[in-house]
């Protein structure tokens, strides 16, 4: 078997998803997903101009050593320009594997582990009565789990995932007014004197069984982030997320000896060696790695698997900026992994997207239930993608008051 072409698509409704689709002398092929949020044309350029050339005449069965080759080969290796390109080539190598197989993707891991895995959705209020409402709406929905950002009283403007008073501009939607971001300033002293009694009142109204997650978006320092996870620990928070930037793993240390609150983190990772110590040392309780940011399936299923010697459990990163290829291989992953957590799921369920990415993975009350179709289990309709093209559009920054760049 071999690969006799491969061509990257880029647009979307409302995204600029980038797409593999690998084509082999049997008439298959397979699907990926390398689509790196607001700098999407990079990881496409390095498919097209050093990838795709290299995987032309090699058998697509060979996906371990095909990753191999593009890691090791580069040279100048990880980060997530070409993690997410070697992430689209290892999906839909993934793929064609379990289409040859006749078998759903998840069979080739070792089968189910549960029917539906539990999902979470994002909540969101400029302030916090949105915010009651906007939770109320997914537990109608069936939603066990969500995410609850809310907008801080005097904060100069909402930032960190609230969305703006309902508009579009909030983290994951791209601003496609053009290439310059929009700035949105932060203030911790705030966040912090405010978040914990918001944070008590969702507690206090929804009870004790729904799933509260939270996330700070790398916004504190060890210090305060150990302070403010102290005082969160009555509202039994499901997670708190990003406490601090990642890049400083001996902060997630210094949390862990002040508090027991469960920590996410990882949606920037793009290496078992980002999360190896925090790993290793049991700092963490859940991996939020994506199988498009870690470089595909191959390193993702290897994360997991060292997860699981030290009691860490999946929550990967499924931002809309993802689509839904590699949701679909997440949700295999999802099916099989022994520790698995819980998914945020956040792809722009529009009959624009579905007829772009036609499957029938399906979300019911609150879990996604994984297709039993071959492969991935889901398609990429190439009429449909004539409609689109690459737009220019752009994420906020953050500073502080005083003109400071902070972590976005
Ligand atoms: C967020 C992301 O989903 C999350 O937890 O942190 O939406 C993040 O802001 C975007 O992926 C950034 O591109
Ligand atoms: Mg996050």
């Amino acid at each position: 078997m071999k690969i006799t072409d491969a061509k990257v698509f880029i647009g979307g409704p409302g995204k600029n998803y980038v797409t593999l689709k690998i084509y082999t002398d049997q008439g298959l092929y397979g699907l990926g997903d390398a689509t790196l949020n607001n700098r999407e044309t990079l990881p496409a350029i390095y498919l097209r101009d050093y990838i795709i050339p290299n995987l032309i005449g090699k058998d697509p069965r060979n996906s371990e050593d095909i990753w191999q080759f593009l890691y090791r080969g580069a040279y100048f290796r990880r980060g997530p320009i070409a993690m997410a390109a070697f992430g689209a080539v290892d999906m839909a190598l993934w793929d064609l594997k379990a289409k040859l197989a006749q078998m759903p993707l998840y069979q080739l891991f070792g089968g189910k582990s549960r029917e539906g895995a539990l999902i979470y959705a994002h909540a969101t209020g400029s302030d916090l009565e949105q915010l009651l409402d906007s939770i109320s709406h997914y537990q109608e929905q069936g939603y066990k789990a969500v995410r609850v950002q809310c907008g801080i009283p005097d904060m100069p403007s909402a930032s960190y995932g609230v969305r703006d008073n309902g508009n579009k501009n909030d983290d994951y939607i791209t601003d496609f007014s053009g290439i310059r971001p929009k700035v949105e300033i932060w203030d911790s002293e705030r966040y912090i004197r405010y978040m914990p009694e918001a944070l008590a009142k969702i507690r206090d109204k929804f009870g004790p069984d729904l799933k509260i997650l939270h996330d700070v978006h790398h916004r504190l320092t060890p210090r305060e982030a150990a302070a403010f996870a102290k005082t969160l620990e009555p509202i039994n928070l499901y997670w708190l997320e990003d406490p601090t930037p990642a890049e400083d793993q001996n902060a997630l240390r210094m949390l862990r000896q002040h508090s027991t609150i469960p920590i996410a983190i990882g949606e920037v990772f793009n290496s078992i060696y980002d999360c190896h110590t925090l790993i290793k040392d049991e700092l963490i309780d859940f991996i939020r790695v994506s199988a498009t940011y870690a470089g595909g399936i191959t390193p993702t299923k290897r994360i997991v698997d060292f997860a699981g010697f030290h009691n860490v459990r999946t929550g990967f990163h499924g931002a809309p900026s993802h689509s839904p290829i590699s949701m679909a291989a997440q949700a295999h992953l999802n099916a099989w992994a022994p520790n698995f957590g819980i998914q945020e799921y956040l792809v722009l369920g529009t009959k624009e997207c579905d007829a772009l990415f036609p499957s029938d993975h399906r979300v019911e009350n609150g879990a996604f239930y994984v297709s039993d179709a071959n492969g991935l289990g889901v398609d990429f309709d190439e009429k449909e993608a004539s409609k689109y093209q690459y737009e220019a559009g752009s994420h906020p920054i953050v500073r502080l008051e005083d003109g400071t760049m902070w972590n976005y």
